[in-house]
């Protein structure tokens, strides 16, 4: 008989994850666990179940844009996919967005609404990108203290009645000012009736389809840069649903996220309203950035959940020269590799979680505020990377099978490399992070959260991991100092290796966290296997290198002197 190969299933993707659940055991007060833990289940199955069997059918579907009714009328339609449609349902109904404002756990809300995000995004092919700008919408409104949005927009991005809910985009790229916002060259005008109108072109709209936005745009008369750009909330259509003077130019034509409808688009005198005064527009979207950057980072760790979820039933399944894979030493050492990256990347990222969920509730505790600036953009790069070297190796795990389309596998690398380029790539954030530090105070705040993880730390092998988190951290700060007295461009060169030993220090002294808290609770010792394997793959990564060798190399220029 021909033999033909048994495709990887899964099952609950909460009672699964021996990750997830490591750290939500070892980090969640029990209480608060068990309120949680119901709607976790819930997603879980529905995530490994009914959710996962839409995104098989949906496989190969696309938005489709309708620029022009039959008779000549411009009408810019975007009709989501199925799956989409669908997932906007449940994230209103399982309160994808809500339960970080009306959830009853206080400072646990962020905690329960990210872990429901982490089980969600990989069924819904990246339906978590519209959910994070309405999610960053609702805070940067309610942060802006404007009582009529908060409610007439804020109360149905918050929804969880399907009918009422609305998500939200995010306007700030355009051609001009990509990562460097400051440039947008969008200008607002007073109308007519005295009312603001948006003139401009946006040039990468993702969920164009919302039915609003908060945008950026320049009042006339107001100075170059970011500090003359002024935050602007608009409503794409009109109460016949006609577009508000948004001419949809067309989709973007794009490596992955392919349900996600990201349009170029044209405002041609776009009603608007301004949120705060008519200045310092960047700023004034920084809440979005944050909380959009904390979603990404959630995205990135459930990428790469899925990969080696996938991966690892796949191997209990297959059989090569004589023995499943499972059972062959080099494929379990693959596989341990990935999910030790996946401990790090969770405990880097719930942390933040953390973080936000106190400040929400106005329970943050001492150096809490510098961590959480700290931290949102140094867990976003750290996981974002991972998440593409992650789903790599996964899409490897199936050899030949992983690089073929309806396996439904190359879709996850496709997705995944959005995560260090969308919401500030990997070196605008690297840059970001050595702005946060340049007070010296927010590395102070990270020295004391890393000792105080580590006092609770005893067992003796993960002791010396926690010193290793420590040491690469002050490294990190010497090196910092230093490259400050040779100056700037030296302290820019390095700032990607920086930032990245930031993370992934602060993620290992996490996960010995978490690993004491195993041992001490059973005896189990996975948390600390995790621990070893991530610091194996590398903590300290800063080296001193040379900005001659990296001009030459980078511009291919020659480069005059003797190899040292
Ligand atoms: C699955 C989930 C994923 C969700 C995806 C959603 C899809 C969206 C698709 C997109 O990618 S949308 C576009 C994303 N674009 C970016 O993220 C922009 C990347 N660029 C930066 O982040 C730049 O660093 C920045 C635009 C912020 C620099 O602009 P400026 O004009 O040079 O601003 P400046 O002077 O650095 O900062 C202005 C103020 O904001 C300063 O405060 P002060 O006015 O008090 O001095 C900064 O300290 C402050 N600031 C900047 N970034 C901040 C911040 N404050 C808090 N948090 C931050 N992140």
């Amino acid at each position: 008989m021909t033999f033909i190969q048994t495709a990887p299933r899964l099952g609950n993707q909460y009672s699964d994850d021996p990750a997830l659940q490591a750290w939500l055991s070892h980090t969640v007060p029990g209480e608060v666990r068990a309120e949680m833990e119901p709607t976790l289940r819930e997603m879980g199955a529905l995530a490994g179940g009914p959710l996962l069997e839409m995104q098989r059918v949906d496989t190969g579907r696309e938005p489709v844009l309708t620029t022009w009714s039959p008779w000549g009328e411009r009408i810019d339609r975007i009709e989501p996919t199925p799956l989409w449609r669908e997932a906007e349902r449940i994230a209103a109904e399982l309160g994808l967005v809500a339960t970080a404002y009306d959830g009853g756990l206080g400072p646990w809300n962020r905690v329960h609404q990210l872990a429901l995000a982490y089980l969600f995004v990989p069924s819904t092919d990246m339906y978590g990108c519209p959910l994070a700008m309405t999610d960053g919408a609702a805070r940067t409104l309610l942060d802006a203290g404007d009582e009529q949005l908060a409610d007439r927009a804020v109360s149905r991005l918050v929804s969880r009645d399907p009918t009422r809910f609305w998500t939200s985009g995010q306007w700030m790229t355009e051609l001009t000012g990509g990562s460097d916002v400051g440039a947008s060259t969008t200008v607002a005008r007073r109308g007519e009736n005295g009312g603001w109108e948006l003139h401009g072109r946006k040039w990468f709209t993702s969920a164009i389809a919302s039915p609003m936005a908060l945008t950026l745009a320049r009042p006339e008369g107001n100075p170059a840069g970011g500090r003359g750009l002024a935050l602007f909330y608009v409503e794409t259509r009109d109460e016949a649903g006609r577009m508000r003077n948004i001419r949809v130019d067309r989709l973007k034509d794009k490596l992955g996220t392919r349900k996600l409808p990201t349009a170029e688009i044209t405002l041609e005198g776009t009603p608007a309203r301004l949120v705060g005064e008519a200045a310092d527009g960047v700023r004034r979207i920084t809440p979005m950035l944050n909380v959009t950057r904390l979603w990404n980072a959630v995205s990135s760790v459930a990428y790469m959940r899925r990969g080696i979820a996938l991966a690892r039933d796949y191997a209990r399944r297959r059989e090569a020269f004589g023995a499943r894979l499972d059972e062959q030493p080099l494929h379990l050492d693959t596989i341990a590799g990935m999910e030790a990256e996946l401990w790090g990347g969770i405990a880097l990222t719930f942390r933040v979680a953390v973080l936000l969920g106190r400040a929400e509730q106005g329970e943050m505790e001492e150096g809490d505020e510098l961590l959480l600036r700290l931290l949102t953009p140094v867990a976003k790069l750290t996981t974002g990377k991972q998440a593409v070297a992650v789903c790599s190796e996964a899409l490897e795990c199936f050899g030949g099978a992983g690089y073929v389309e309806d396996t439904g596998l190359p879709v996850l690398l496709r997705d995944s490399q959005v995560f260090p380029i969308w919401e500030g790539t990997t070196n605008v954030l690297s840059l970001d992070t050595l702005r946060v530090l340049g007070s010296g105070a927010a590395m102070g705040a990270l020295h004391l959260h890393v000792e105080t993880l580590g006092r609770g730390v005893r067992d003796p092998g993960l002791r010396e991991l926690v010193k290793r988190a420590g040491e690469a951290l002050r490294h990190a700060e010497r090196w910092l100092a230093e490259a400050l007295e040779r100056g700037r461009a030296d302290q820019e060169a390095g700032a990607r290796r920086f930032a990245l030993t930031i993370g992934r220090a602060t993620a290992l002294a996490e996960m010995t966290a978490i690993a004491q808290s195993m041992l001490d609770a059973d005896g189990d010792g996975r948390g600390g296997a995790a621990c070893r394997r991530f610091a194996r793959a590398g903590v300290d990564l800063v080296v001193a290198v040379d900005l001659e060798d990296s001009r030459a190399l980078a511009r291919g220029e020659r480069l005059n002197g003797q190899a040292t």
